[in-house]
């Protein structure tokens, strides 16, 4: 009996000394810093997903970036799922976070959720990809690349190089993610390219989510299909990586008898541009980090921000893959 109303009293304390701990700890969530009670940003990421190379790549140099910037990250992955990065959001606005940042898997239907975040007082910054929403109020700025520019470089390579074919070239496409940015900037970009060669025709169109397995997938259907294919025009590395299992299978020489064009140039990318697989890649960079974490900053203390913020990239040939591979960080 004595015994264990000595234990009843030592859990009792114990609780009291754990309750007071939490209590302290809400106190200083309350006022947006960490528990060592300094000024720490925090920023609510809600990353599409890690469907590709590219997006494994950003996820870390965001990662990396927040941490080297002393900013606490509270990183969500949506699985490439529109509900689920609606969800983190409004997580992040009930956590009271003091920065929301995100990379809409599709462009529309935002609205809603980002007029929440405003009326909330939170500032968003849309990085990646952006939205359709006619209210540019309802962000503070945009920082990505230009994906119809990435789709029209991709499609004025290939102009030049069958600039004296005389017969069709007949085009296959992978797409990107139904409705996501970078699927129809890219493809809007690579049709208006070739419009004006007669000759350069695209034969079939489908999406292969930005995904190596779908790539494949959709790249032996393509096959099967359409027995003349001349180019392959995948919207990222990984579907035209996909698609070189399916183009061999075939029995077919990737690079040779069908000439491969993509966007991103990551790692194993840049490899099969090197190795003669693929002929020609667009670069997307994924580097995004550091220069979202100085928006975040900037936008905390309330400093105007450019509405637009482009990334800087360039091509890649088979020869300046070749030089440019062992430097390639991802
Ligand atoms: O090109 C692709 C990724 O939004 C730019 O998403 C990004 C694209 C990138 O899955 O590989």
């Amino acid at each position: 009996m004595r015994t264990r109303r000595t234990a009843r009293t030592v859990v009792a304390a114990f609780a009291a000394v754990l309750l007071a701990g939490s209590v302290a700890a809400c106190g200083n969530s309350d006022t947006g810093g960490d528990s060592g009670g300094d000024d720490k940003i925090v920023l609510g990421f809600s990353q599409v997903g890690a469907e590709s190379g590219w997006r494994t790549a950003n996820s870390i140099s965001i990662k990396e970036a927040a941490s080297q910037a002393g900013i606490e990250l509270k990183f969500d992955d949506a699985q490439q799922k529109q509900e689920n990065q609606i969800k983190a959001i409004r997580n992040f606005i009930q956590q009271k976070v003091d920065v929301i940042a995100f990379s809409p898997v599709v462009e529309s239907g935002w609205d809603t959720v980002l007029k929440e975040a405003k009326d909330a007082g939170i500032p968003v910054i849309l990085t990646d990809r952006s939205v359709d929403s006619a209210d540019k109020t309802l962000y503070k700025t945009f920082l990505g690349s230009d994906f119809v520019k990435e789709g029209r470089l991709a499609g004025e390579w290939l102009v030049e190089q069958t600039k004296t074919a005389s017969g069709p070239v007949n085009i296959v496409e992978l797409q990107g993610t139904t409705g996501s940015a970078p699927a129809n900037d890219r493809k809007e970009g690579f049709a208006k390219a070739i419009a004006g060669n007669p000759n350069l025709k695209i034969v079939a169109s489908q999406s292969g989510d930005f995904k190596r397995a779908d790539g494949k997938q959709v790249m032996e259907q393509f096959l099967k299909a359409n027995p003349d294919i001349d180019v392959l025009f995948a919207h990222n590395d990984d579907m035209g990586l996909g698609a070189l299992e399916a183009i061999t299978a075939a029995g077919k020489v990737p690079g040779k008898d069908i000439t491969i064009i993509t966007i991103d140039a990551v790692k194993d990318g840049m490899q099969a541009l090197a190795d003669g697989k693929f002929n020609f890649i667009a670069e997307c960079s994924p580097l995004l980090g550091p220069q979202l974490m100085d928006l975040v900053k900037k936008v905390k203390a309330g400093e105007e921000v450019p509405a637009r913020i482009e990334t800087e990239e360039t091509t890649f040939t088979q020869e300046q893959a070749k030089a440019a591979l062992p430097n390639r960080k991802y």
